[in-house]
């Protein structure tokens, strides 16, 4: 079987983590960037939630959507030539950017991000291959709120959107996802995990003294067109049902 874990992999993605990530939806990198970089970013990140509108989520979570384009370190690390190049070797197919997203949990936050797919939020029509690269910008133990997956599901795309706030959302939706092997995958700073836009997975309360700082970077396929729902990072676009996303604001990635 192949391993959920790839070390030191920023470069080189090999076929056995490409083989893990297809048979499961998820797989870990450790070494993604160098702990020095995780820790400038941090800060970056840190200082970037601070100067800028942020939307939250309940206590789960704030949540800074697109700092790629106002902030030119955070983008940095989002467009990072081993980000971009990894995603592609991982999904197989044309990417563009979606959106990126710093996510910090507050110290002694006690909410969970609970169990959910991602895609059922996106108002795109075309992707089949949607994929988000996970980096931690700290230490981030299972009691700091790593992310914790369900292998082998990525191939459920029946499912509506699921309440990040509610245990029980997505198992209502789907009974046998609860009682399938759940994997928990503790990150160094540095380290990064990958997951398939459908594969469910959630994210422990953070109970430490230190915010949980990461950067999410979403990336669906080339082809992806807009398919007329809502959604904060279209809405104000005004595209119509039908129409591709444009390179400008979603450029294509890892040619
Ligand atoms: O960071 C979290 O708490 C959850 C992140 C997540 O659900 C995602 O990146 O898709």
């Amino acid at each position: 079987m192949a391993a959920q874990t790839q070390s030191g992999g920023a470069n080189n993605i090999s076929q056995q983590t490409i083989d893990a990530y297809r048979r499961d939806g998820f797989v870990r990198v450790s070494g993604m960037i160098s702990k020095e970089e995780a820790e400038k970013y941090r800060q970056a990140a840190v200082a970037a939630a601070a100067a800028n509108k942020s939307l939250t989520v309940g206590d789960i979570f704030t949540q800074h959507v697109n700092i790629w384009r106002s902030d030119p370190v955070m983008r940095s690390l989002t467009l990072h030539p081993n980000v971009t190049a990894a995603v592609r070797k991982l999904a197989g197919v044309p990417l563009r950017l979606w959106h990126d997203q710093i996510l910090i949990k507050k110290p002694h936050n006690n909410t969970p991000t609970e169990f959910h797919q991602d895609q059922p939020y996106w108002p795109h029509a075309n992707s089949t291959h949607p994929i988000s690269i996970w980096i931690a910008l700290c230490d981030v133990p299972p009691e700091r709120g790593c992310m914790t997956f369900i292998p082998g599901f990525q191939h459920r795309d029946d499912l509506a959107p699921q309440n990040l706030g509610d245990a029980n959302s997505l198992f209502d939706m789907c009974p046998e996802m609860q009682w399938a092997p759940r994997v928990t995958l503790p990150v160094r700073a540095g380290d990064c995990t990958f997951h398939h836009g459908r594969c469910p997975h959630q994210a422990n309360a953070n109970s430490t003294d230190q915010a949980r700082v990461a950067h999410a970077v979403i990336f669906i396929d080339a082809c992806t067109t807009y398919n007329g729902a809502k959604h904060v990072v279209t809405d104000p676009l005004g595209l119509k049902a039908g129409a591709v996303l444009e390179d400008e604001l979603f450029p294509v990635v890892g040619e």
